[in-house]
């Protein structure tokens, strides 16, 4: 996977990324990152890429030209026309299931907006797939492409390692993950559930998912609707639910 990104603030998507889990996947050569400076193709002497919103109203809009000139000048490297994401509130939210879709690309490119968005007709222009993260409001969508990145690389063949990805599943089925407990066995007076020190790994099978269910019935009961439920599954479920 190849990521494009196109944003004013280059070092803070190369920091972020360079960090951790994506930065020993960049350096394994796995996933690699290209990010493009929008103001590098300003045609002005000031560099100057903002300019007021037509009508008024409050701060500055990114303008068309320099956006276009950066996706253009990053095309001229691809095979083909890479799906552009547009990182803003306005987008579709973003989950597991389109994190799957955009990492069986070759190449993504990531379009990072800041003061208060980009010029309207270079997005209809050249965005494929606007995509928000929540229902919040950011300074830049510098964060919320890193967050997408992330998401991506770790679905990349390799990026995890074996340990690791037995991890990947856990959005998998439309359920939370179970309670984990590491050393000491007592911890603040707490100690571990006695199943997990028990060695039968079949009751253990059990109880963690007992777990996912109840945790999901508690806090996402919105993912139930979507997650595949054996009869068994219910059966707990619908014990709690009459609680
Ligand atoms: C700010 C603003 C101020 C006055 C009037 C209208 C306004 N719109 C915006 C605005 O939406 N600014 C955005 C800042 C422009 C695109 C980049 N920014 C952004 C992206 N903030 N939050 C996101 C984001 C992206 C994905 N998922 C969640 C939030």
């Amino acid at each position: 996977m190849k990521f494009h990104v196109m944003t004013l603030f280059p070092e803070m998507i190369e920091q972020g990324m360079r960090t951790s889990i994506t930065g020993r996947a960049i350096d394994a050569g796995l996933i690699s990152m290209h990010t493009v400076n929008i103001r590098d193709y300003a045609r002005n002497k000031h560099h100057k890429v903002d300019d007021y919103p037509y009508g008024g109203g409050a701060g500055m809009l990114m303008q068309a030209e320099p956006v276009y000139l950066a996706w253009e000048d990053i095309c001229r490297g691809t095979e083909t026309d890479p799906r552009v994401i547009y990182l803003t509130p306005q987008g579709s939210v973003f989950n597991q299931k389109l994190a799957k879709e955009l990492a069986e690309e070759k190449e993504l490119i990531l379009l990072c907006g800041h003061y208060e968005g980009i010029d309207e007709r270079v997005l209809e222009e050249i965005v494929t797939d606007p995509v928000s993260i929540g229902d919040y409001v950011l300074t830049g969508g510098e964060l919320p492409a890193m967050v997408l990145m992330d998401c991506i690389s770790r679905l990349v063949p390799g990026v995890l390692s074996n340990g690791e990805s037995a991890g990947t599943e856990s959005f998998e089925g439309n359920l939370l993950e179970y309670p984990q407990y590491t050393r000491p066995e007592e911890y603040h007076g707490k100690t571990v559930p006695e199943v997990l020190l028990s060695g039968h790994h079949a009751n253990i099978e059990k109880w963690r998912r007992e777990q996912a269910l109840i945790r999901t019935l508690e806090r996402r009961p919105d993912l139930l609707e979507k997650a595949d439920l054996s009869a068994e599954d219910k059966k707990i479920l619908e014990k709690r639910i009459d609680l």
